[in-house]
């Protein structure tokens, strides 16, 4: 963690960002640069990416795991080699990523709505969309938040239906002692450059299933099995050599970051404990959480100024936070006319999409920058109740 005292005196303010990416072990990094130089071996599944997928698999505790280019074409490539068809159960509280990669692998996405509490799929309504046409569930593991694995799983069983996870948010997390990447068919991260460990751009996905494997490393490179021997449809999912290189020099810091993590979100969450109408996001400690998401729920009604005017006024004073997931898949332009056409009803996703916001963390954040964050989200109330006022004023007025 950087020195405190520099930013408590210091007049100007470093912009703070949601996603500040975290930065390995750099001499770790440039050495692997210069060797991949030296070879002159960029791309193709070259040495740097088989160490890193065995580093991975380790970290892991998985018999597989196959780096890929971003969890969205990873996505994709996993419901192509699960052979999947028809329909596919998800939620709308998530990034548009996994709708889209359902709907890339020409899927319709069903969407489930999820628990106020953890953000993830809610298990009890899923049943009651199972139709002759689903082929899957798709969980996100939202905020690192484990989607309730066995739950599905016994759902996607009895209906003989596959599960896959996307935890984009989850590396490094566990559901109890079993680390995130051993449920379901296969499991997806995200090594985007604004996640816990990133590649810059990239990802894995992972699995305990030998056929499984064969078949998505195929996929990943246009389908091939053998020199001149193309078996199914492929697409381009490698990870480069770089990005490989990147993903090795993060993990000897993995514990640190997660350390640095633990440490600003309990900045928070002592800041935000007694403040009304602010709900600060906690993680259950019987699973192992990378700390990585600071997500605020804001009650207008409680709080006194919405969610929308807190992220605002955070902006105009160059904090940007975000409305993750605003507005909620369903309601996104492609999404929104089948969704509407069902007269279905997400009541729980509406409430998150209405209330949830990101605060800055990551990337080196300090204690005392969040102190700042906090006093300004408390601010924000301020703010918008001296400008609702001064409205009612000036329409009295006039
Ligand atoms: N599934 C889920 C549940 C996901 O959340 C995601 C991605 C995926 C699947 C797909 O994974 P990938 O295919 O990307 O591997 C960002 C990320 O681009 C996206 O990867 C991520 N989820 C999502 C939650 O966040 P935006 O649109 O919010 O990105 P952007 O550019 O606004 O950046 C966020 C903040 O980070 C900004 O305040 C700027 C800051 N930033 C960003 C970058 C790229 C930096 O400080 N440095 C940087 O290098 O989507």
């Amino acid at each position: 963690m950087r020195d405190e005292t520099s930013f408590s005196t210091s007049a100007r303010r470093r912009d703070l960002h949601v996603g500040r990416p975290n930065i390995g072990d750099r001499s770790i990094f440039d050495q692997l640069v210069d060797e991949i130089f030296e070879r002159r071996w960029f791309t193709n599944r070259g040495l740097v990416v088989r160490d890193f997928e065995q580093k991975l698999q380790q970290h892991l505790e998985v018999k597989h795991c196959i780096a890929v280019s971003n969890a969205t074409v990873g996505l994709q490539v996993a419901c192509h080699a699960l052979g999947l068809s028809g329909e596919v159960i998800l939620p709308s509280f998530t990034f548009v990523a996994t709708a889209n990669a359902v709907s890339l692998s020409n899927l319709r996405p069903v969407f489930a709505d999820v628990d106020l509490a953890t953000h993830c799929l809610d298990p009890s309504g899923i049943e009651a969309l199972i139709t002759d046409k689903t082929t899957a569930i798709l969980g996100v593991h939202l905020w690192g938040n484990p989607c309730c694995p066995d739950a599905l799983q016994s759902i996607a069983q009895d209906h003989g239906l596959a599960l896959i996870f996307d935890a984009a948010h989850a590396f490094h997390n566990t559901n109890e002692a079993v680390p995130i990447g051993n449920f379901g068919d296969c499991e997806v991260f995200s090594f985007h450059a604004t996640k816990f460990f990133n590649t810059f751009e990239g990802g894995a996905i992972t699995t305990n299933d030998d056929q499984l494997a064969d078949n998505l490393r195929k996929r990943i490179n246009f389908g091939f099995d053998g020199p001149d021997s193309i078996s199914c449809i492929g697409t381009n999912g490698k990870m480069s050599e770089f990005n490989a290189a990147m993903g090795i020099s993060m993990v000897p810091k993995i514990e640190n970051l997660r350390d640095q993590n633990q440490l600003c979100h309990k900045a928070y969450r002592d800041r935000f404990r007694n403040a009304r109408g602010l709900n600060f996001h906690t993680f259950n400690d019987r699973h192992r959480s990378n700390f990585q998401y600071a997500v605020l729920e804001v009650d207008e009604h409680e709080f006194g100024a919405s969610r929308n005017d807190v992220v605002e006024f955070l902006n105009q004073h160059r904090v940007f936070a975000k409305r993750y997931f605003y507005p909620g898949c369903h309601r996104l332009p492609p999404y929104r006319h089948d969704f509407v056409l069902e007269c279905r009803k997400l009541p729980n996703t509406e409430i998150l999409c209405s209330k949830t916001m990101c605060l800055p963390m990551g990337g080196n954040i300090t204690t005392n920058e969040i102190s700042q964050v906090c006093d300004l989200v408390l601010r924000s109330r301020v703010n918008s109740v001296t400008e609702n006022s001064m409205s009612r004023s000036r329409k009295a007025a006039s």
